[in-house]
């Protein structure tokens, strides 16, 4: 060493030489492996191997019994009589034209915004909004396995195969939208196509948003900031979004289920576990707030409720987690059961309508210290999932009374599309109650006196009048025809897409726009965003209504936030990773 220092130039060429190797393993790329018949890149950086700060001294296992036979969810369509040639060939022409509206805002992707998360449909350029790990790309796959574009679902799983979960600009991700967009689309891309590269590229997903876990009392935070989250010094939000932080349990369950780990289970029940024992302590008890603390656990002292936005998906997952345990974790059905009683009591409403319509909408409520519970009679077009909530509820515990109810909103969501000139609701809106859940008369001097007159009959006002390709009505509509084979569903959803794709349609692709209420659809302002969910949600609900119903049969499937379908356990057992 000493004869090293004596020597300048070796000196010199000893560190040369270590700095060159240093930038060749940095940033010479690292040759793909040949795994499953894919070139895959690994991720750079393995979470697995990370030592968590926080670990679990005894996994709780995923529920490993017999499957319980579950009571079926779709009508049984064997016993109608068969749809006519002319029938079939309208519902395929439908889906043709569906598939179409599908295949331009997927060619476009791909030219313009290839890898983004994004395409932004009217510029024609990509941006990244969810990490850049081409969000568009990993929520499509499934939607392109069942809409049978194999060639394309090869080529987009190729590139799923290629992302590296270490390589972002950001310095964290949404947990919760990385969770239900990406893994969800991967576990599900692996459920239908059997892909075993696109479960490992799942896997590495996994291993990074468990880090999430890895806090004092093992509750995941808003956003997973890898650096805090490698040294182990990740901490809960003091008022996170409740579904953010406690809808992750398909996902992980799935993932706990495909590779025999228990520790993705744990890491999900531990949060409904908190739900369970707090469920009935909060000022709405049944509910719980849409803002929590999960620091502390404490939610008893928020004040405000509802199904919609922020809260959405931990409703959502209740009976979704009884189906995909098998009805084996009956902590779901009861937490399901309690929160609809208080659903049923304090957030459903009838509004008054000129038509006296035979409809229902869920508002949302504010605890106030003197009144008690105030309803809000705000509708939202997120909550417009509600009904198809209601509908797998009441099938999977038989309550015939849920199932009535989620027509009734399914419906009301229908009713609001119909009453705007472009044939769409906007995302939020307020009606006129009813004083009961029973029909009322319309009141015309009343609603002339108070409301917004630019809106139509039966609505107040609209704080929000844009749309920006969400889902939720379709998917109450799409659940409700599976539910009861009633073809009428599909004259309903048929009409909303027309009026979606006239009014929201570009040169590229399909647009968010910025108000409902224009005079004609043509004429709507195009905002030049299209988010993953109309790929991934919005049109393939569209797509199955119209295909026969054992296309993504809702008994062998249970369906994710973000309409990705996970095979659910039956009577052969739990379908395990080799
Ligand atoms: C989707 O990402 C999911 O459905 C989520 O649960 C709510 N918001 C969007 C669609 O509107």
């Amino acid at each position: 060493m000493a004869a090293l220092f004596r020597r300048p130039t070796r000196l010199l060429t000893v560190v040369a030489a270590i700095v060159v190797l240093y930038i060749l393993v940095i940033f010479i790329p690292k040759p793909p492996e040949e795994l499953y018949g894919f070139q895959y890149f690994r991720s750079s950086f393995d979470w697995s191997t990370l030592t968590e700060r926080n670990p679990v001294a005894k996994l709780t296992p995923l529920p490993r019994g017999s499957p319980k036979r579950l009571p079926k969810f779709q009508h049984n369509f064997a016993s109608d009589k068969a749809p006519s040639r002319e029938r079939l060939d309208l519902l395929e022409s439908r889906r043709t034209e569906i598939r179409g509206a599908f295949v331009k805002s997927w060619n476009s992707y791909k030219k313009y915004a290839w890898m983004y998360d994004e395409l932004t449909p009217v510029s024609g350029e990509g941006k990244d909004t969810l990490g850049g790990w081409a969000a568009t790309l990993v929520d499509s796959l499934d939607t392109l396995w069942i809409m049978e574009l194999r060639d394309e679902f090869r080529h987009a799983a190729a590139a799923a195969v290629t992302l590296d979960w270490s390589k972002t600009k950001e310095t964290a991700c949404n947990f919760f939208e990385t969770t239900i967009r990406h893994l969800g689309g991967l576990l599900s891309a692996y459920d239908l196509s059997k892909e075993a590269a696109l479960l490992e590229k799942a896997i590495e997903l996994g291993d990074m948003l468990y880090s999430a876990y890895d806090t004092d009392n093992r509750m995941p935070p808003f956003f997973l900031d890898f650096d805090l989250a490698k040294e182990g010094l990740l901490v809960p939000g003091v008022h996170d979004p409740s579904a953010a932080v406690t809808s992750s349990g398909l996902e992980f369950t799935r993932l706990a289920q495909l590779t025999g780990q228990d520790k993705y289970y744990d890491a999900i029940d531990r949060v409904a576990r908190v739900l369970d024992q707090t469920q009935n302590s909060t000022k709405l008890p049944g509910m719980w707030p849409t803002f929590l603390n999960m620091r502390n656990l404490d939610f008893s002292g928020q004040r405000g409720f509802t199904l919609g936005a922020l809260a959405d998906s931990l409703y959502e997952y209740l009976p979704k987690m009884y189906a995909i345990t098998g009805g084996l974790e009956p902590m779901y059905e009861k937490m399901y059961r309690d929160a609809m009683d208080a659903v049923t009591k304090h957030l459903l409403f009838r509004p008054m309508t000129p038509g006296q319509d035979d409809i229902l909408f869920t508002g949302s409520v504010y605890v106030s210290s003197q009144d008690g519970p105030e309803l809000d009679t705000e509708g939202q077009h997120l909550g417009c999932f509600v009904g198809g909530m209601f509908g797998l509820g009441g099938k999977l515990f038989n309550i015939p009374e849920h199932t009535k109810i989620a027509e009734k909103i399914a419906r009301g969501c229908a009713w609001a599309y119909n009453a705007f000139s472009t044939g769409i609701m906007p995302e939020t809106f307020t009606l006129f109650p009813c004083p009961s859940l029973e029909p009322c008369p319309w009141d015309e001097v009343y609603w002339e006196g108070t409301a917004d007159r630019r809106l139509p009959k039966g609505f107040k006002n609209t704080m929000d009048p844009k749309y920006i390709l969400r889902p939720e009505a379709i998917e109450s509509i799409f659940f409700m025809y599976r539910m009861t084979g009633n073809p009428e569903y599909q004259e309903i959803a048929w009409g909303m897409f027309q009026s979606i794709k006239k009014a929201t349609e570009t040169k590229l692709a399909f647009s968010a726009i910025s108000d409902v209420m224009v005079a004609k659809a043509g004429d709507t302002e195009k905002t030049d965003s299209m988010e993953s969910f109309w790929t991934s949600e919005t049109l393939k609900y569209f797509y199955l209504i119209f295909s026969p119903p054992d296309l993504i049969d809702l008994d062998k499937y249970v369906l994710n936030t973000e309409a990705h379908p996970f095979l659910r356990p039956s009577a052969r057992g739990f379908f395990t990773y080799t």
